[in-house]
């Protein structure tokens, strides 16, 4: 049994949520897991056996333009790794949280070992981490790191690219699904409020930054719409939403665009989906992707970064190029105008989920996380040696 600390954004986002599906199934399997964040993590239901939530609550003070949650967080870290003499700080989004373990780490000092875990998710390392300001101190809490992982091949090859991160330092991970969740039969289908009329839905759901470019969300469908019966639902929300109903409103189309808001229980709006459409600039892994597949809802998505490794085009959907919504639109109505073909795509988008079930993936965190233990077992006995003090 290991003792967790994980820390991770709590309130949406992909990262956060694969965040809190892996503490919980850690929990399940016996490890003890604290999450160490500003609020409670979206996906956490109220009571959970050997699942503890340490809230960091954020001081304000009149000096204070900006409370500095980093160290707020850093000195929770460490008040909890302490007290519960935790063995891991397992961090998910490089910034600033490998910066703030690190400080807790530091901390510590000698009197506890505790290995610190950063888990890259995307734009941590293709964006944020890339600015000028932030460019130095993400390298510093990478190197710091004791493990990383990086959600895609795409992203583990970006990351050695731009950070000079030696190859052997990053294990990819891929983000996991429960697909016994994700059954479309699980739930009830909403589908005669969201398509009164009987017509196809097309779904979204992101937190609507202009990576997603949601614009080409709505002219995709707008496309689509010319020859199928659709429905557009938007799910999420998030600084770009006024851009998808500014373009609903320009092409027209505000009445056939749903937006219902954030939603913790996507499965339950999956069940009701007939595609998914993902035209991002930029994804390092797209877990939306993955949830939509697993419950058999075929993906329209781009070539970029990660999708690829999770999509496979032609199979459980088809990948575009940025931007080209003429090509994504036509691919949704071949799926969309044929049963047989939408039947074929579905059972394909599920099958393909299985490979990222969560009994195949969280083990090998579990397997990561004893090897980065172990090495530091046989360090210490490095070091002990070479100090002569071991050999007996
Ligand atoms: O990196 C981000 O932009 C935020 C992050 C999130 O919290 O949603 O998204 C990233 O991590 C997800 C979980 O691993 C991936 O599914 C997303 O593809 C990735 N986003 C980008 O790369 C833009």
């Amino acid at each position: 049994m290991m003792k967790i600390g994980i820390t991770c954004y709590p309130t949406y986002g992909g990262s956060g949520a694969i965040a809190t599906e892996l503490g919980m199934e850690l929990a399940k399997r016996g490890h003890e897991v604290h999450f160490i964040t500003y609020a409670h993590p979206f996906r956490l239901p109220h009571f959970l056996e050997r699942v503890y939530f340490h809230e960091v609550e954020v001081v304000h003070y009149p000096l204070f333009d900006h409370s500095p949650y980093p160290l707020a967080l850093a000195a929770m870290m460490h008040e909890v790794a302490q007290r519960e003499q935790l063995d891991i700080l397992h961090v998910h989004y490089a910034i600033p949280h490998a910066t703030s373990a690190w400080i807790a780490k530091e901390m510590l000092g000698a009197t506890q070992q505790i290995k610190i875990i950063t888990t890259l998710h995307g734009t941590d390392i293709t964006l944020v981490g890339q600015e000028k300001s932030f460019e130095g101190i993400t390298r510093f809490s990478i190197a710091r790191s004791d493990g990383l992982t990086a959600v895609s091949e795409f992203l583990k090859r970006e990351t050695i690219r731009y950070f000079g991160v030696p190859e052997e330092r990053i294990q990819v991970i891929p983000n996991f699904v429960d697909v016994d969740t994700y059954q479309r039969s699980n739930y009830p289908c909403h589908k005669s409020f969201l398509a009164a009329g009987g017509e196809k839905v097309v779904m979204h759901v992101s937190n609507f930054r202009s990576v997603k470019r949601v614009r080409d969300v709505v002219r995709i469908f707008a496309r689509i719409r010319k020859e199928v019966p659709a429905r557009l639902v938007f799910v999420g929300d998030g600084p770009e939403r006024p851009e998808a109903s500014d373009e609903a409103a320009r092409l027209d189309l505000s009445d056939s665009v749903v937006f219902l808001g954030k939603h913790n229980s996507v499965a339950e709006l999956f069940a009701c989906a007939d595609l998914f459409v993902l035209p991002s600039e930029s994804e390092s892994f797209g877990l939306s992707a993955l949830e939509a597949m697993a419950s058999g809802v075929p993906v329209v998505a781009t070539r970029v970064g990660g999708l690829p490794e999770v999509v496979e085009d032609g199979v459980a959907g088809y990948l575009g190029s940025v931007g080209d919504v003429e090509a994504m639109a036509a691919a949704g109505v071949r799926i969309l105008n044929d049963p047989e073909e939408w039947l074929r795509f579905s059972a394909a988008a599920r099958q393909a989920a299985e490979l990222f079930r969560v009994e195949r993936v969280v083990p090998r965190y579990e397997r990561f996380y004893e090897q980065i233990l172990m090495n530091d077992d046989e360090a210490a006995g490095n070091r002990r040696r070479s100090l002569g003090e071991a050999a007996t």
